[in-house]
């Protein structure tokens, strides 16, 4: 296992880190300047700033909010949410932002990955697919996409969406499972093993972590490259320090910041 990636989320909604559970009944979490301060402090190996209602018009906030947290971040720092072209891209660039994650333009518009990459390099572009378990016999997909802050299904297989994205340009993808966002029972590693496995492309396992034993099973049954978190990050259960000790306790090597 290549050096794996421990990267606290960030769910911005007006200007506060928020936690739900499956996406929805968000609660105020905390002040997103003092979070990213701690994490850093605590050795993330990247940080991920998701502002999950990019869809409110007013971008400008938005950059005004990366931008405090930009201040004092001192890993890579990765944003995403309601990113819709090169220069929205450029624009959170310029601010010195590292790594941008595109999600439902990149559905809309796929050849938005390709350009974003030949412009800024596929290693600053990341898929992030947001997928949910379809039961057997429901003429859906088994691994949904899902878009509009989880509450819209695409029809799409995240299987066959997963396996264009290297094709496309882009550098890693970020999977997300509704089913499992915010429970703390685990990330769905079934989902996660098989996008590792078709996709060619490191994945951020993403949802669902609530024990350093989930983040192993990600790594390890989930192949996944990284582990993203947010709930027990946010709210005390797990400490990075902790998170890493286990895992390197367990022979897995984890990146430092930078
Ligand atoms: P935990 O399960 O708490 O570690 O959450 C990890 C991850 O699912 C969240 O940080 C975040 O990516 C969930 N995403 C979205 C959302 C949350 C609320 C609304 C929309 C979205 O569109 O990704």
């Amino acid at each position: 296992m290549g050096n794996i990636r421990i990267i606290p989320c960030l769910d911005i909604k007006d200007g506060r880190v928020v936690k739900g559970v499956k996406f929805i009944n968000l609660r105020d979490a905390r002040d997103p300047v003092e979070a990213a301060q701690a994490y850093c402090h605590q050795g993330a190996s990247e940080l991920v700033f998701l502002d999950i209602f990019a869809s409110v018009e007013n971008r400008k906030t938005r950059l005004e909010w990366v931008e405090r947290v930009r201040k004092v971040v001192t890993v890579p720092f990765a944003v995403g949410g309601g990113i819709a072209s090169i220069d929205d891209i450029q624009a959170l660039m310029d601010i010195g932002v590292d790594k941008v994650s595109l999600n439902t333009a990149a559905i809309n518009s796929p050849s938005l990955i390709t350009q974003a990459a030949s412009k800024f390099g596929s290693s600053r572009i990341v898929l992030a697919i947001d997928g949910r378990k379809n039961e057997p016999g429901s003429g859906l997909p088994r691994l949904e996409v899902v878009v509009s802050s989880g509450q819209r299904g695409t029809g799409l297989d995240v299987l066959d969406w997963a396996k264009k994205a290297e094709a496309l340009g882009a550098g890693e993808i970020l999977l997300t499972s509704k089913d499992t966002d915010g429970t703390r029972e685990g990330y769905d590693i079934e989902m996660t093993r098989s996008v590792a496995e078709v996709a060619g492309l490191p994945v951020i396992a993403s949802g669902g972590a609530g024990t350093v034993e989930h983040m192993y099973a990600a790594i390890t049954a989930g192949r996944a490259s990284a582990v993203l978190a947010a709930s027990v990050f946010h709210f005390g259960q797990i400490t990075i320090p902790e998170a890493r000790a286990y895992l390197q306790e367990k022979g897995v090597s984890v990146k430092s910041a930078g």
